[in-house]
């Protein structure tokens, strides 16, 4: 039986090429946590963390570090893993920061299972490589205080670079005309066909996002992105019914079973777990689950390197987010063509160190 034999956590800050403005705060740079598990047959899976702020790298190693004493010798068994940290952390409540390590934990599992089978990550889950469509994430944040049309229409078009045929543009300028300006801006540059999805990050009430997603709502848009509170299930719901644009949610779902509870609410007419809150690897399978149940279009939340290899078996898989955050510290970043995401022929879930630059940016 395999056992695991070590579990090791280090963080890293690493640059950004656009950093991110939102309506409710900005990633400038990328706090990550890198996690290696090394099995008793000497595979070892990785797995990073995106801690959104600097502030949370220490504990969230320290939580690792400790989780690690209660993980070593444990066999190599992702949903028993995952049962065993979930009842220790009962009490506490595996959200937040406990949460997250779970998470980060299963997907070096299943890496390490992968590896060991010498399989892609999908191929082990009983799917097969597939292309995966992705939406260029990695720009058109706020401009500041008003919208730099100008500076929104070039860098849309620097988006496509890749052969995307989708892009996300953050909203929530003080006044709804300048959101409108902005979705205007972006798609009177890009070429015809070309999606645009938008994100106002959490910043809105339920009364504003209805009258601002009004003034959206004939513009095309696929969807418009956490228009409220994500925690507030009701309010999502009546912007949901209120709007012909579809309401996306679920970067903000801690668990498969928080996210029972908002599709059960009706909350959104999409869905995108995140995979370091919805439980890794283990986690979205439950949340795939539920989404195909509810016929509710999945998409992706960052990771888009684990995350184009669980699309190959979503059954209602939608848009892999494309964010190139974690690409100065990777060996072989995922590569998109044509604006699909290629996994590659190997074993695992594509994830290497590249460790010169790991030192480089070590926090
Ligand atoms: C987002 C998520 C995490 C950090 C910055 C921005 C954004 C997204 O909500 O959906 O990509
Ligand atoms: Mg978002």
């Amino acid at each position: 039986m395999t056992l695991i034999e070590s579990l090791t956590a280090r963080a890293v800050f690493a640059p950004i090429k656009r950093p991110l403005q939102t309506s409710t705060g900005a990633v400038s740079k990328a706090p990550m946590v890198l996690i290696d598990l090394t099995t008793s047959d000497g595979v070892v899976g990785r797995s990073y963390l995106f801690c959104v702020t600097p502030l949370a790298l220490k504990a969230q190693v320290a939580l690792l570090e400790d989780m690690a004493s209660v993980l070593v010798g444990q066999p190599l068994v992702p949903f028993e893993l995952e049962r065993l940290l979930n009842q220790r952390f009962t009490l506490l409540g595996a959200v937040g920061l406990v949460g997250m390590a779970i998470a980060g934990v299963d997907m070096a599992v299943w890496d390490a299972l992968a590896r060991q089978a010498g399989q892609p990550l999908a191929c082990l889950l009983g799917g097969q490589l597939k292309a995966i469509t992705a939406y260029n994430s990695c720009g058109l944040g706020l401009t500041g205080q008003r919208a730099d049309l100008a500076a929104l229409a070039r860098e849309s078009t620097e988006l496509l670079v890749g052969g995307f045929s989708g892009m996300k543009l953050r909203l929530g300028y003080a006044e709804l005309a300048e959101d409108v300006a902005a979705v205007e801006a972006v798609q009177g540059a890009l070429p015809a066909g070309v999606r645009l999805m938008t994100d106002y990050n959490q910043g809105l009430d339920p009364t504003e996002a209805i009258r601002r997603g009004r003034a959206l709502d004939d513009l095309g848009l696929t969807w418009i992105e956490e228009p409220v509170r994500a925690d507030d299930h009701a309010g999502c719901a009546r912007v949901a019914a209120a709007l012909t644009t579809p309401v996306q949610l679920g970067e903000n779902y801690w668990g498969s079973r928080d996210m029972a509870r908002a599709v059960a609410a009706q909350a959104s007419d999409f869905v995108m777990p995140d995979l370091e809150r919805i439980g890794g690897v283990s986690g979205w399978l439950r949340a795939a689950a539920i989404a195909d149940a509810a016929a509710l279009p999945m998409s992706t939340h960052l990771f888009p390197e684990v995350s184009a290899h669980l699309m190959c078996v979503t059954p209602t898989a939608h848009w892999l987010e494309y964010v190139d955050w974690a690409n100065p510290i990777l060996k072989t970043p995922l590569e998109i063509i044509a604006g699909q995401a290629v996994l590659r022929n190997e074993p695992g879930s594509g994830i290497e160190w590249d460790e010169a630059q790991v030192k480089k940016y070590a926090y």
